[in-house]
């Protein structure tokens, strides 16, 4: 039983991303949770197919992930988040519509976008693929961001509601895999748990684990 709101004969959408890109899982995880036909185009980040010509073209900054839903063409990972949740949410639970709850669920994109990225994902960059970053900054400020977070979700659920929102998809990647950068996530036990309750939603899929 495929997504009541795919049109029954629109070819699979098409998530061009990487197995390891946390950003890429965010949307991955989204497609698999609203049940959604899609196939993932492996780009051939080391031959740099994202900076050629063609894919520059629909990706102005030649990053993945790029969503193609039959044409409709979408990069940046919470901006398709936002897109998939406002065409194929049959519940209409990921993303509220109500302007203070909507914004309540952006304030969270915005830290997956900053703190997330600046902490627990640079600091995986830096040990799985040598990226130019200090690595000891960003073990640092990864902690700052997981201390707080963790205190926040001490009486609550998931970060915006009883339920998920797109908050808890957009920040869980690399919060998860943070361990792979070095980012001890022991101490922080109500962000533990919240990472269960994400990882117990019907259709979740994980993102690979690495050796690191
Ligand atoms: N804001 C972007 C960030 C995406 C991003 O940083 N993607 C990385 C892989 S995880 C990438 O494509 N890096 C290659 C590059 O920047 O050239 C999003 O949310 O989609």
């Amino acid at each position: 039983m495929t997504n009541a709101l795919f049109p029954a004969n629109a070819a699979p959408i098409k998530l061009y991303g990487l197995a390891l890109s946390g950003h890429t899982h965010r949307v991955r995880l989204m497609l698999s949770l609203l049940d959604l036909p899609y196939e993932e185009i492996v780009v051939d980040a080391a031959n740099r197919a994202h900076k050629t010509p063609d894919y520059l073209a629909k990706h102005p900054f030649g990053q993945v992930p790029l969503l193609d839903d039959n044409g409709t063409v979408l990069w940046d990972s919470n901006a398709i988040l936002i897109y998939l949740a406002g065409t194929y949410d049959t519940e209409n639970i990921w993303l509220p519509k109500d302007p203070l709850a909507a914004a309540k669920v952006q304030q969270w994109l915005s830290v997956a976008a900053g703190p997330i990225f600046n902490g627990p994902c640079v600091a995986r960059l830096v040990k799985l693929f040598n990226a130019p970053y200090d690595p000891d900054k960003a073990i640092e400020s990864a902690h700052t961001t997981l201390a707080i977070m963790d205190d926040y979700l001490q009486d609550k659920a998931f970060l915006c509601a009883e339920r998920p929102t797109l908050a808890d998809i957009a920040c869980y990647s690399y919060i998860a895999h943070a361990p792979e950068g070095g980012v001890d996530l022991s101490a922080y036990s109500s962000l533990k748990n919240w990472l269960a309750k994400i990882e117990a939603l019907p259709r979740f899929i994980p993102m690979q684990s690495t050796k690191v």
